[in-house]
């Protein structure tokens, strides 16, 4: 440890312009047991109880987090010397920061060491909400199926070792079975990823896993345990070594994992728990009967914008989604595929302009002062976009509407996951759980043009759908062009899309 790091007996160090958990600590108990602590949770939900915890009578909402892989063992070195703090330094786009320093997590649980440990805290009477982050990822959904992925050899595991889990599905299955087995209410699950019904999938995939495994189980949790639904909303990137060197020079304390997020805050939640719940509301979240169209109108405009950002900039060469969506090209094409391949799939939300949230979303992203990656944005593609944008894709195909301008994108992934490199020939850090077949598949598209398109747990029928398989294959035709250029590619596209647009309207 450094004889500066922050941590509680150090709070009183910080100049006063920091905003310090100014509750006491030692009151609180861990309401909320969360899977899955990263820079995303300690920016939205922490923060949001850090803001909670403000109101007396929220203390027994306080949040012990818990890492189920094994590269959480490091975040949890850190968290312990630092007793559960971080600081969270939010940057306007206008340039104005405020600094924080959260004090919401209490405890945290590093499940691979101890895995009794994380089951006990889960059955534990405190604990009356479990809350996820494990990434689009971590559900082990086919998108396309939309049922659990069976073949998954963790959940495999899990189904067979029902004391000894690896998924948070086995750790909820093995703490929810203490609790009926010992009469006790049960917590309610929470996820905060991005998919869409996001409560409505966790309840599918927990009980097609427990059907499996413990079928009187799989019915007491049908009974017992509530699923809510939620769109979740900010713009976390990843922590850099400027990240924390601001935060040692402003504090004045050294912080080994200070979070960076943007000033844009939204959680919208279903009312709908087993046993009770935080009053989210008085810290600025928003209580709904029905979360739908919310998170349709997020996921498809900002998780997917950002994809298309991600992966049409990674082959221009940009690096950060600010640089990408402030070359007026990029933002042009942007937004003519949220007005005309996005728009005409969502719901009507009152309340909601849509043209305002659009705008907001082009600012959001183009904040100078958030450098959120490419690389990062561009991660786990594979586990995103069916979700983000292939979905957008199968609407407008059903209803008989072009969608050459996210078939583009789709193209250009191909064509990232088999050169890897962008046009400038810059290598592109690329991780994915599907990575070898990503470009297994991406590297046959020179002898087979539609050959990516075979990834059918990623893209359903696509490559049997004729209005789609033409504009891909003219897609590709251009992307693999001797010096081919992603931004004259996009302007054609553009092009033809108005052309396409006016000849329907008239
Ligand atoms: C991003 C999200 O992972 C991604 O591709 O789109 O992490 C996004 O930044 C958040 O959902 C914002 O709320």
């Amino acid at each position: 440890m450094t004889n500066n790091q922050l941590n509680q007996s150090r709070l009183a160090n910080l100049p006063s312009h920091i905003d310090i958990p100014a509750y006491d600590r030692s009151q609180l108990k861990a309401g909320i047991v969360h899977i899955g602590v990263g820079g995303f949770h300690r920016a939205h939900q922490a923060m949001y109880i850090n803001e909670l915890l403000k109101t007396p009578g929220s203390e027994q909402w306080a949040i012990c987090g818990v890492g189920l892989l094994e590269n959480n063992r490091g975040l949890r070195d850190i968290l312990v010397k630092q007793d559960y703090l971080y600081s969270l330094v939010v940057r306007h786009p206008n340039g104005q920061i405020d600094n924080k320093v959260i004090g919401s997590m209490i405890d945290f649980i590093f499940a691979p060491d101890n895995k009794q440990a994380v089951i006990d805290k889960l059955a534990h009477v405190d604990t009356k909400v479990v809350s996820l982050t494990i990434t689009e990822g971590g559900y082990n959904l086919n998108p396309i199926t939309g049922d659990l992925d069976v073949k998954n050899p963790d959940i495999i595991h899990d189904i067979a070792n029902p004391n000894t889990p690896i998924t948070a599905f086995g750790y909820i299955a093995a703490a929810l079975k203490i609790r009926k087995d010992n009469n006790m209410q049960a917590f309610t699950v929470q996820s905060c990823d991005n998919i869409q019904h996001n409560g409505a999938v966790t309840r599918k995939m927990l009980l097609s896993f427990t059907a499996q495994q413990d079928k009187e189980l799989s019915q007491w949790i049908e009974q017992h345990v509530a699923f809510p639904n939620a769109m979740v909303d900010r713009i976390t990137p990843v922590t850099t070594k400027a990240d924390i060197d601001y935060v040692t020079q402003t504090f004045g304390l050294q912080d080994e994992w200070p979070i960076t997020c943007e000033s844009f805050a939204q959680w919208v939640i279903e009312d709908n728990f087993s046993d009770g719940r935080p009053n989210w509301d008085l810290a600025g979240a928003q209580f709904v009967s029905d979360v739908t169209p919310f998170e349709k109108m997020k996921i498809r405009l900002l998780n997917a914008g950002h994809s298309v950002l991600g992966l049409l900039g990674s082959i221009h060469g940009y690096a950060t989604i600010d640089e990408t969506v402030s070359d007026k090209d990029f933002a042009q094409y942007l937004r003519a595929f949220m007005d005309l391949e996005v728009t005409p799939m969502l719901d009507q939300l009152d309340g909601i302009d849509l043209n305002e949230y659009k705008d907001t979303l082009i600012e959001r992203f183009a904040n100078p002062n958030i450098k959120d990656s490419l690389a990062r944005i561009c991660s786990e593609s594979s586990a995103k976009l069916p979700k983000f944008l292939v979905a957008t894709i199968h609407e407008n195909l059903a209803a008989g509407n072009d969608c050459s301008l996210a078939t583009l994108v789709i193209a250009t992934w191909c064509l990232y996951s088999d050169k890897q490199v962008s046009q400038a020939r810059q290598a592109l850090d690329i991780q994915d759980a599907m990575h070898n077949e990503l470009t297994e598949y991406a590297q046959k598209t020179a002898t087979d043009k539609l050959a990516f398109l075979k990834l059918d747990s990623l893209f359903g029928d696509l490559i049997e759908q004729p209005a789609f398989s033409q504009n891909y294959s003219k897609a590709i035709d251009a992307l693999y062009a001797p010096s081919s250029n992603i931004k004259q590619i996009m302007q054609n596209t553009l092009e033809q899309k108005h052309n396409t647009v006016t000849a329907e309207t008239n």
